[in-house]
């Protein structure tokens, strides 16, 4: 800004000199009345002082127009336009990853390891961290007790688990030596001592040396008594024969997951059942690809809930998760040691969310 002060006789005069010195732009930021000093400015006729300013720039706007840009040459505008188009995409995947990562940083990358690490299947990781991102989106600096709590309550909507029902009839299937007899017996214990419950138990195992003995073992310890089965005809005979017992659990030999044919006789006992609890018994120690093929050969057992043995053995729980997702049953009892009857718990959902999330030991 340019400022300068004029000293003039009348108003007019000012006008025509500031216009003239400081062009049509200039504006006049004070005008006051002055005498000149001493005796003859006392008797001569006051003049007046304007003090007037412009803005540069604005003077500018008076500088003749830029001569118009030569026209370039045809080659040479269609080179630019080509080196345009190439820097924009340069620029758009440079940006992207960037910004990907940066959403994955930090937060959802450190839960995608997690999950991974507790072997929870890639569809679920992708569902959650999913439903994590689109909260974090929302809530930008997400303290990491949140994003836990969220992703607890994503967990907890896909875990299921059914208080103990308890039906009259409860059967054990599933592969071998994962600990479908102990857990029966685990099971019976707790019906008979603590529930006060009459328990009868009924095996269809006279395949494996020495599983009769194992469970003749526990029926002479808790007392229970045992009956052992060889055809489908036994069966229903043997139920009939507990009629008197709240309670009756049969065990089943453990069949190989690949051998269909087992796993289709053993089926032909349990088909002329009265209404009951099938339980796929499962070892948290299995690999997630068996799991896939357990749950799919096992199926013509129609099993109907889900046990998980040996959480003592592993310290990655996904399985738990991704196998209530793949048959859409409830996991009613976990077992976590060896010991009879007090290794075991009515599965729990928030439990199992905080052993996924690394929450419980
Ligand atoms: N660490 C641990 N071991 C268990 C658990 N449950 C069962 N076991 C052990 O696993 C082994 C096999 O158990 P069983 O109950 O005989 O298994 P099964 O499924 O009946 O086996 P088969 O009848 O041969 O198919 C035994 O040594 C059990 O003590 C558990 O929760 N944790
Ligand atoms: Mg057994």
């Amino acid at each position: 800004m340019k400022v300068r002060k004029f000293n003039v006789q009348d108003m007019r005069e000012g006008m025509m000199r500031v216009k003239d010195e400081l062009g049509p732009n200039a504006i006049i930021l004070e005008s006051r009345r002055v005498r000149s000093k001493g005796l003859i400015g006392f008797f001569a006729p006051s003049r007046i002082e304007l003090t007037a300013a412009v803005d540069n720039t604005a003077s500018r706007t008076h500088d003749p127009e830029p001569p118009p840009p030569r026209e370039l040459d045809k080659g040479i505008r269609e080179e630019l336009s080509d080196l345009k188009k190439i820097i924009s995409r340069l620029v758009v995947r440079e940006e992207k990853p960037a910004e990907a990562k940066g959403k994955e940083s930090e937060l959802l990358q450190r839960w995608r390891v997690h999950l991974e690490q507790q072997e929870v299947i890639p569809e679920l990781i992708h569902e959650l961290l999913e439903e994590l991102s689109s909260f974090v989106n929302e809530e930008l600096r997400l303290p990491e007790e949140v994003a836990s709590l969220f992703l607890r309550k994503s967990l907890r909507k896909r875990l299921k688990t059914m208080p103990e029902k308890g039906a009259p009839v409860q059967v054990f299937v599933g592969p071998t030596g994962v600990g479908k007899t102990t857990t029966l017996a685990k099971l019976a214990a707790r019906y008979a001592l603590y529930q006060g419950e009459k328990v009868g138990i009924i095996t269809i195992d006279h395949y494996r040396i020495g599983a009769l003995e194992q469970l003749r073992t526990y029926s002479d310890i808790t007392g229970l008594p045992l009956e052992v089965v060889m055809t489908p005809k036994d069966l229903r005979r043997a139920i009939e024969k507990f009629s008197w017992c709240q309670r009756i659990l049969i065990d089943t030999a453990g069949r190989s997951t690949l051998n269909t044919s087992h796993i289709q006789e053993l089926a032909g006992y349990l088909q002329n059942l009265p209404p009951a609890e099938i339980f796929l018994v499962n070892s948290a120690t299995t690999k997630m690809r068996d799991l896939k093929l357990i749950t799919d050969n096992f199926r013509s057992m129609n099993y109907n809930r889900l046990i998980f043995t040996k959480l003592d053995e592993t310290a990655s729980y996904g399985l738990l998760l991704n196998s209530i997702h793949y048959t859409r049953l409830p996991l009613i009892y976990l077992t976590m040691g060896q010991s009879v009857p007090d290794d075991i718990c009515v599965a729990d959902v928030d439990k199992i969310a905080a052993l996924i999330l690394g929450e419980e030991e």
